[in-house]
């Protein structure tokens, strides 16, 4: 109903912060690279097997001095898994408590999404990716987003010949090679997200393109993780090095984000394993949530950044450094870099962290220390913090949902946003392939 869009604009308001004098529109007017890291988790940031990092390219992309490089930034995923991060990164709204938003909403509803944002701003905008264009209602979600072009399975080469192909879609090195020559004929500026696969469960990978060993922690499924992570750090820098050569590195910002926890909290054995611990707690497994998100431009601040945030907070903190006003959009997230930012990060299930607190699994610790602090021990400062954090998590999910389930962004009566006209954007369709 009006009633309820009017009521969560208000809120929405409320909670705007002011943008960073220092970032906002240093990178205005370059184009934007989404790059769309399949389950890769932080830890694997630095992280060494037999001496030898696993993800080498990506450790020199995360301490470059022109990347802004998040390790306090977590996932917010739940059933919708990469659909939930997308819904996330392009709209900074939460995806669903159950199932997914792309797949139930994705056609019908009303979005202000990032592409569309883009696309009136001079931007052209594509998405790439190497499965079936189907998958997670991409197809149609993509047009409500307001994407200009989709280039999705069929628009790649051999893409079902085995050798190209592996799990969900085409390799990464492949799919990557070949986003090329539909990259090239972009009209600039253009915002290009990339979404991989081969970094997928079950972590597969043809033996040709094995090129580091794998764990030994005797979970079949967790020991390949490393691997095809391994793969897509190579993957990643074979793109980087076309992106200098074609001249596109220098006058684009990249943005990179782990979608989801690749290593899920059935394998608990293989985790302690891989972190060297004999036990773990439900802090560990929070910490075990952290995934990556990196900006790259030529002249940015970069730096380490520790601030905690997550997914939902993507799109606003791009913006910022895009220079475009937020206008009071209806994002649930926030700007990272804004001086009042919060740092309360929502899990979907309405656990939380912010940089004293955490509740997880229906745990409380202390973010910092790592120690439990058990409910009844609660100090009356405490108890008022949880209690306030709660309701702001359980407001922002609950307004979110409300959001996509009753399609209230067609209430919008903004001006500077114009309404994307889905009739008018096709896309090949590519049901063909499997
Ligand atoms: C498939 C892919 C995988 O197209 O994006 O999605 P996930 O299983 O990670 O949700
Ligand atoms: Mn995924």
């Amino acid at each position: 109903k009006p009633a309820d869009f009017k009521e969560i604009q208000s809120f929405i308001k409320s909670q705007k912060l002011p943008n960073n004098v220092s970032y906002f529109g240093t990178q205005k007017g370059k184009n934007v690279f989404v790059f769309h890291l399949e389950s890769f988790q932080q830890f694997l940031i630095d992280y060494k097997v037999n001496g030898k990092e696993v993800t080498p390219n990506l450790n020199k992309f995360y301490h470059d001095q022109n990347t802004l490089s998040f390790d306090n930034f977590y996932h917010q995923v739940s059933q919708g898994k990469t659909s939930d991060a997308e819904i996330m990164q392009e709209n900074s709204l939460y995806g669903l408590p159950t199932g997914s938003a792309m797949v139930k909403y994705g056609t019908d509803n009303t979005f202000e999404a990032l592409p569309a944002i883009m696309g009136q701003r001079g931007y052209t905008t594509a998405a790439f990716h190497g499965d079936v264009a189907s998958f997670w209602n991409r197809d149609n979600t993509y047009k409500s987003w307001g994407y200009n072009y989709y280039f999705s399975k069929g628009y790649y080469s051999n893409a079902d010949k085995p050798s190209y192909n592996v799990g969900y879609g085409l390799k990464d090195k492949i799919f990557l090679r070949d986003s090329a020559k539909y990259i090239e004929q972009l009209p600039q500026p253009f915002y290009a997200k990339l979404v991989t696969v081969t970094n997928h469960y079950p972590y597969q990978l043809d033996k040709e393109n094995i090129n580091f060993p794998a764990t030994k922690t005797g979970d079949s499924t967790v020991d390949g993780y490393v691997q095809t992570a391994h793969y897509l750090d190579e993957a990643f820098a074979e793109f980087v090095s076309y992106l200098k050569k074609a001249g596109l590195y220098d006058n684009s910002v990249l943005m990179l984000y782990g979608d989801h926890y690749g290593i899920s909290e059935n394998h608990q054995p293989a985790i302690a394993k891989l972190l060297g611990k004999d036990k773990l707690t439900n802090y560990d497994l929070a910490q075990f949530q952290k995934v990556p998100f990196m900006i790259h431009g030529k002249d940015l601040k970069g730096g380490i950044n520790h601030t905690y945030g997550g997914e939902i907070d993507m799109m606003p903190t791009l913006l910022d450094i895009m220079g475009v006003p937020d206008n009071n959009l209806t994002m649930f997230g926030q700007d990272m870099l804004s001086e009042n930012y919060k740092g309360i990060v929502p899990l979907r299930d309405g656990d939380w962290i912010t940089p004293n607190m955490m509740k997880f699994n229906g745990d409380y610790y202390n973010t910092k220390t790592g120690q439990a602090i058990t409910e009844s021990d609660f100090t009356d400062k405490q108890k008022q913090y949880v209690k306030q954090t709660q309701s702001y998590v359980d407001k922002v999910l609950k307004y979110s949902d409300k959001v996509v389930t009753g399609d209230l962004l067609r209430f919008d009566k903004r001006t500077d946003f114009a309404k994307v006209d889905k009739s008018k954007i096709t896309y090949k369709v590519d049901t063909g392939l499997s």
